[in-house]
């Protein structure tokens, strides 16, 4: 019986008596954040029906932009500017940090997302989704600039994503262990149905979008090439591979059956250390994935303790299950020690010279 489930905004109240002092403000944004992913939700469903659907533009980092990239983050800014509990906004879609309207009342959190992340699956009615992250702004600031928004991924106080496919969920930490809410559109409410998710520490499963291999520095190219060798191989098992181009759903899967999320530092542009933001991306999926036992690193420093030099800035990204993680850290670390790499097994000497001294 609908009634009897746990909505988003019951959990998230008596949350926020766990929490204490502000949390009831923290609850409050929460709300709005959740009624903005219902309305993206519901944009999202209607696909073709959305009149201006079809039409492209460019984002501010000349990136391909969906008309539902705008809509979306439109959606975000009008549905959490107003409830008094945010001074300030950083979205994907917009250069410079939002600025609440003159005469909005204050709050003392600050809202950074990503409001359609995948979109380039929008086309071909893949799964795509939101992700947001929740800091707390320095004290005393009403107007923050962009180096306000500068802070470590262990500084956020909330994290989620919302995910459009099959079926609409919400997935969230406060701190205290990930949740996942599923849309009920009769009711029109977030209904609790993933309480406690965990991420297993082993896996068989993998994620990296492989036409980047000749751009790989050579520990991830050990790794997966360990992956693929299979029974045959160093790892004595067989993997399998996945690859959405969703980052939402990626990390949704591994959320209910673990895996390995990559998205490498590549040689193909130095200027850039990888693709993902680590502000509204790798930060908020990391928090999720730590806070559900699994890892989440730039294969070279955790990556909640990564110090954001800009609001934009890009990392590279592995998350997923922590022993998985950890063999691809150690891997790296083998690499930047000098140690050639070499594999023992005959499959790979025609192909790649790794050798562990
Ligand atoms: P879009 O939002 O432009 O579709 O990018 C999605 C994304 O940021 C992330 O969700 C994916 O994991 C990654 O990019 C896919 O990148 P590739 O297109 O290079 O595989």
């Amino acid at each position: 019986m609908p009634h009897r489930r746990t909505t988003f905004s019951k959990f998230i109240i008596e949350d926020s008596r766990r929490t204490g002092a502000g949390g009831a403000e923290l609850a409050a944004l929460l709300n709005d954040v959740q009624t903005a992913c219902k309305f993206i939700a519901v944009a999202v469903a209607r696909g073709a029906m959305n009149e201006a659907i079809a039409a492209t533009a460019t984002n501010v980092h000349g990136e391909t932009q969906k008309p539902l990239d705008v809509i979306s983050n439109e959606i975000m800014l009008r549905t959490c500017e107003y409830g008094g509990q945010l001074c300030g906004m950083v979205s994907e879609e917009m250069e410079e940090p939002y600025r609440l309207p003159q005469g909005q009342p204050r709050g003392r959190y600050l809202l950074v997302f990503d409001p359609l992340d995948g979109s380039s699956n929008i086309d071909v009615n893949m799964t795509v989704g939101t992700i947001f992250s929740v800091l707390l702004a320095p004290p005393g600031v009403a107007d923050p600039t962009a180096g306000d928004f500068l802070q470590p991924g262990t500084a956020q106080v909330a994290a989620g994503y919302a995910l459009y496919g099959p079926v609409s969920m919400l997935v969230i930490t406060l701190g205290n262990g990930v949740h996942g809410f599923t849309l009920d559109r009769e009711i029109g409410a977030y209904m609790l149905t993933h309480p406690d998710m965990r991420i297993p520490p082993q896996t068989r499963e993998f994620a990296i979008n492989a036409s980047n291999e000749r751009f790989w520095e050579p520990p991830v190219r050990r790794y997966v090439e360990e992956c693929i060798a299979g029974k045959t191989g160093p790892r004595g098992a067989d993997f399998n591979m996945r690859w959405i181009a969703s980052m939402v759903a990626e990390v949704h899967r591994i959320m209910i059956r673990g895996g390995l999320f990559m998205y490498p530092r590549d040689t193909r542009d130095t200027s850039k250390p990888g693709r993902l933001r680590l502000l509204y991306e790798a930060n908020p999926m990391a928090m999720l994935v730590e806070q559900a036992g699994g890892a989440a690193s730039t294969a070279r420093q955790r990556m909640l303790e990564v110090m954001p030099t800009t609001i934009h800035q890009r990392v590279p990204v592995v998350l997923g299950s922590s022993e998985e993680v950890e063999r691809l850290v150690r891997y790296h670390e083998a690499y930047d020690r000098g140690e050639s790499l070499v594999f023992d097994s005959p499959l790979f000497n025609t192909r790649s010279l790794f050798r562990v001294t």
